[in-house]
C-alpha cells in the first residue's frame, strides 16, 4: 500500500481568543498534528496544550456525528429533516401559546468562536423576537462594559495596555500566564510578561501567588473582594498629590464627587480592609507617581466579585487621573477590525437602551445590553416563563450558577435543543442534539477582533471534511428559522458547502478594514493603531470629559460589605478551557493556605470537602503557602466536582445581573471519600 501523504494546512486556533496561528497536519481525513505557525505575525510559532489537543478534540471517542432526538426517554439518532421539523414544530407551538419570550437562547462559548453561526444566531433571535438572550457576559464580566458605559459613555471602549512603552502595568485579578488574558488574547504570555518585566514594573494583585505573580516585580495579596479598598486609597492619594491637573480641568468631570467617595479610604483603613501591609500600598502609590502613566488590566478575579463594578470604575479613575487614557505608556482603545469602532456613532448611549426590562421572575434584576442574566434562567423556567432553551455551544450545567437548581429546571423544559460537537452532561439532558461542524471543519474568521493586542483579522478555510452528518451552525439555525416562518436574510439554507460558508463570512466582514477577498487570500491582515487616537479624543470631547463619579457606582462603593473569613475564589487551569478538554487530565485541586488547612484538619494531597450555603464538592487539597489566608481557590469547568454546586443563582449584581462566582462564603472539611476529580477519560 502506498503511504498516504501528510497535508499541512494553515489555520488559526479558536479554542481561546488568542487565536494563535497553527499548522494542521492531516493524512486523508485523519488530523494527526497541530503545531505553531512560525510565520504567524502574532503568535510566531507559539501554541499551548489546548491548541495542540485539537486533533484529540476532533477524533474524540464521544464526538457527536448525527442529530439526536429524545424518544421514549432516551436520545435516538435521527435525520436532520425529522429533527428540525420536530424542533420547529414544538417551538412554533410554544411561541404561539406563550409568546416569544418562552424561548431562551444561550450564546455559549462554542458558538462564540463560530463567526457565521454567531451571526445567524443573532438573526434568529431578532426574528423570533425573544428578549430571553443569555451569554457568558453575565457569567464572566459585565463590569468592564459597565465601566466603559458609565465612565466612558460608549460600550465599545476596551482599554489595552500600551505594552511597548509602559513603565508600570498592574494585573488585578487576572492571570494571563495561565489564561492567556481576559480582555485581550495574549499568545505566548510568559514571554510577554517576562519581556515587559525587563523594562517596566509589573505589579500583580491576587490573593494567590499566581503564575503571573511569580514573574512580576511586586505582588500584593489582599483578602478576596477587597481590591476596591486598595484602588480607593490610590485614587485618594493621587487626588491629593500626583493627579494630572490638566485632566481634572479639561478631560474629566465629577472630580469633587470622586474625592468625596474615596475620602474614607485612608491608608490605615484600606490596609486593614484588604489586610495587607500599609507599606505595600504606599510603595504602589509611589510607583504610580514615578511612572507617571500606568495600565491596569483586570480579569475574572475582579469581574466575578461583589466589588466588580466599583473596582473597574476606580481602575478607570486611576488611569484617567494619571492621564493614561489614550496616551503612550498608558492604555489605547481598540478600534476594531471588522467593526470599525472608531467610525461608530460614539455618542453617549441613553441608559434605557442599556438597562432594559429583565426577566419577570427576578424583578430585582434588569436586562443589560440586550441580555438577561444567566443567573435568572432557573427561576424563569420554574415560573413557566421559559419553556424552551436553544443552547448554542454552551456547557450550561458546568457554567451556570447553582447546578442543584439548574439541573431540575432544565429537566422541566419542553425543549432543550443543544448544538455541540462532543457529548456531555448538558447534551445528555437535551431533547434535541444538533451536531455542528467543529473548528477544523468550517471556514471562519477571528470574530472577537477587539479582544486582541493587534488590530487584525484572520481567515481560515476548512481543514477537513465534516464527519458524519455535522452541518454548519448557520445552516442549522437558518433551517430552524425557516420552519418558524422566517426566511433569514442573506443565505441559501439548502446549500451548506464551503462556498456558502464563505458567503456568510463575506457578509459579516462587509464593514471590515479590508475586503473579504483580501482577507481570504492573505489569511491574516493587520493594520496599525494610533496613540493618541483622534477618534477617542473626538468622542471624549462630545462626551464632555470622562465621568469620574457615576452615581450608581458611588452608591455601590458605599454599600460594599467586608468579605467572609473564608471564601471561594475562581481560577483557571492550564490544560482545559472551561468545560472543554477536561480529558487532558487537569484535576480538581483545591488550593488552601496552610493555616486554613490546619484549622480544618485538611492535609495536602488528601480529599477535601468545600461547602457553601448552596452545596458542596470534593476535590484534592493543595496546601500552598502562596495562597493567602481566607481564600479557597477552586477551578471551574469540571463536571465531577462542579464549582457551581457552591454558587447561588440568587447572588447576582443588581445593576448588571452578573453572577457572583468569587467571594462566596465557604467552609472546608476533610473528606472520608476520595475526590471525584476526573470527568472525562484521558485519551
Ligand atoms: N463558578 C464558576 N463558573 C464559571 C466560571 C468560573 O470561573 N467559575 N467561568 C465562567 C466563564 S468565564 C465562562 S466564559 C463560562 C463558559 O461557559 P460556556 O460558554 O458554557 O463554555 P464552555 O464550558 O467552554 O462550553 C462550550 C461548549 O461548546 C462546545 N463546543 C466547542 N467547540 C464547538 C464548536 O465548534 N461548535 C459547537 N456548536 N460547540 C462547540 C464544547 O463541547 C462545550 O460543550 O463559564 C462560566 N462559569
Ligand atoms: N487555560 C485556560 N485558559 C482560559 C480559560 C480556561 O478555562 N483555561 N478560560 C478562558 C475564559 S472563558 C476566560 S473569561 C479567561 C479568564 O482569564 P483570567 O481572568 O485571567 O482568569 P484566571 O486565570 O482564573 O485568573 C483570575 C485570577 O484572579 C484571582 N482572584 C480571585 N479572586 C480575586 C480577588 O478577589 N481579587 C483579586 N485581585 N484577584 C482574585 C485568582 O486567584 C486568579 O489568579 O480565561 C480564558 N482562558
Ligand atoms: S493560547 Fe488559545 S488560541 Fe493559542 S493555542 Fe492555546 S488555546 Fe489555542
Ligand atoms: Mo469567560
Amino acid at each position: 500500500m502506498p503511504e498516504q501523504q501528510v497535508t499541512t494546512t494553515r489555520s488559526f486556533c479558536r479554542v481561546c481568543t488568542s487565536v494563535c496561528g497553527i499548522l494542521v497536519d492531516t493524512v486523508g481525513e485523519q488530523v494527526v498534528r497541530v503545531r505553531g505557525d512560525r510565520d504567524h505575525p502574532m503568535s510566531q510559532g507559539y501554541t499551548c496544550a489546548k491548541g495542540r489537543a485539537l486533533p484529540a478534540m476532533h477524533h474524540h471517542p464521544r464526538r457527536i456525528e448525527r442529530p439526536l432526538m429524545r424518544a421514549a426517554g432516551s436520545l435516538q439518532p435521527t435525520s436532520w429533516e425529522l429533527c428540525l421539523d420536530d424542533l420547529g414544530g414544538r417551538l412554533r407551538e410554544i411561541i404561539g401559546r406563550h409568546g416569544p419570550s418562552a424561548v431562551g437562547i444561550f450564546f455559549g462559548s462554542g458558538l462564540g468562536m463560530d463567526a457565521a453561526g454567531y451571526r445567524m444566531a443573532e438573526t434568529l433571535q431578532r426574528s423570533i423576537r425573544t428578549p430571553a438572550r443569555f451569554s457568558p457576559l453575565t457569567i464572566d464580566g459585565t463590569a468592564k462594559v459597565l465601566a466603559a458605559i458609565l465612565v466612558g459613555g460608549f460600550p465599545g471602549l476596551t482599554p489595552q495596555p500600551d505594552y511597548e512603552r509602559a513603565k508600570l502595568v498592574v494585573y488585578l485579578g487576572v492571570n494571563p500566564v495561565v489564561s492567556h488574558g481576559h480582555s485581550a488574547g495574549m499568545p505566548s504570555p510568559t514571554t510577554t510578561v517576562r519581556s515587559l518585566r525587563s523594562r517596566a514594573e509589573v505589579w500583580v494583585v491576587d490573593p494567590r501567588l499566581s503564575e503571573t505573580a511569580c514573574l512580576a516585580s511586586h505582588h500584593i495579596a489582599p483578602r478576596p473582594g477587597t481590591d476596591y479598598a486598595i484602588l480607593a486609597y490610590l485614587v485618594r492619594e493621587l487626588l491629593r498629590e500626583g493627579a494630572d491637573p490638566g485632566v481634572l480641568a479639561d478631560r474629566a468631570v465629577g472630580g469633587d464627587a470622586l474625592r468625596a467617595a474615596v475620602e474614607p479610604y485612608t491608608l490605615g483603613h484600606s490596609a486593614r480592609l484588604a489586610d495587607v501591609p500599609a507599606d505595600q500600598l504606599t510603595a504602589l502609590a509611589a510607583a504610580i507617581r514615578r511612572a507617571g502613566h500606568l495600565a491596569i488590566d483586570t480579569g475574572t478575579g475582579i469581574t466575578m466579585s461583589a466589588d466588580a463594578n466599583v473596582v473597574q470604575w476606580l481602575a478607570w479613575a486611576l488611569m484617567i487621573l494619571t492621564d493614561s487614557m489614550n496616551r503612550p505608556g498608558g492604555v489605547w482603545f481598540h478600534p476594531g477590525f471588522y467593526r470599525q469602532l472608531d467610525a461608530a456613532p460614539t455618542r453617549a448611549l441613553p441608559l434605557d437602551r442599556i438597562f432594559a426590562p429583565g426577566p419577570p421572575s427576578r424583578p430585582e434584576l434588569s436586562g443589560f445590553l440586550g441580555e438577561w442574566p444567566c443567573a435568572a434562567l432557573p427561576s424563569e423556567i420554574a415560573a413557566g416563563n421559559i419553556r424552551a432553551v436553544l443552547n448554542l455551544g454552551g456547557g450550561l450545567l458546568t457554567a451556570f450558577p447553582d447546578e442543584r437548581v439548574l439541573r431540575p429546571a432544565l429537566a422541566q423544559l419542553d425543549v432543550l435543543a443543544t448544538t455541540d460537537i462532543i457529548d456531555n452532561e448538558t447534551t445528555a439532558l437535551s431533547t434535541h442534539v444538533l451536531p455542528t461542524k467543529d473548528q477544523l471543519e468550517r471556514a471562519d474568521i477571528s470574530l472577537w477582533d477587539f479582544m486582541s493586542l493587534r488590530v487584525a483579522g484572520q481567515y481560515s478555510p476548512p481543514v477537513v471534511e465534516p464527519v458524519g452528518e455535522r452541518r454548519s451552525t448557520w445552516w442549522v439555525l437558518a433551517e430552524l428559522g425557516r420552519r418558524l416562518g422566517h426566511e433569514l436574510p442573506g443565505v441559501l439554507p439548502s446549500d451548506d458547502g464551503p462556498e456558502s460558508d464563505d458567503a456568510m463570512l463575506a457578509a459579516q466582514t462587509s464593514r471590515a478594514r479590508c475586503t473579504f477577498a483580501d482577507l481570504a487570500a492573505r489569511r491574516y491582515v493587520e493594520t496599525s493603531w494610533e496613540l493618541p487616537a483622534p477618534w477617542v479624543e473626538d468622542h471624549l470631547q462630545r462626551l464632555g470629559g470622562w465621568r469620574l463619579a457615576p452615581p450608581q457606582l458611588v452608591a455601590q462603593l458605599a454599600a460594599l460589605e467586608p468579605p467572609a473569613a473564608l471564601c471561594l475564589v475562581p481560577r483557571r487551569q492550564k490544560r482545559h478551557l472551561n468545560s472543554q478538554l477536561t480529558f487532558l487530565g487537569d484535576a480538581v485541586e483545591v488550593m488552601l493556605h496552610p493555616d486554613d488547612a490546619a484549622s480544618a484538619g485538611v492535609a495536602d494531597g488528601e480529599p477535601v470537602i468545600v461547602r457553601s450555603a448552596s452545596g458542596e464538592l470534593t476535590g484534592t487539597a493543595r496546601v500552598d503557602p502562596g495562597m493567602r489566608r481566607g481564600a479557597v481557590s477552586v477551578p471551574h469547568g469540571h463536571s465531577g466536582a462542579n464549582v457551581n454546586l457552591l454558587t447561588s443563582h440568587q447572588q447576582a449584581d443588581p445593576l448588571t445581573g452578573m453572577a457572583r462566582y468569587s467571594g462566596v462564603q465557604v467552609s472546608v472539611h476533610p473528606s472520608p471519600v476520595p475526590a471525584c476529580d476526573r470527568d472525562d477519560q484521558p485519551q
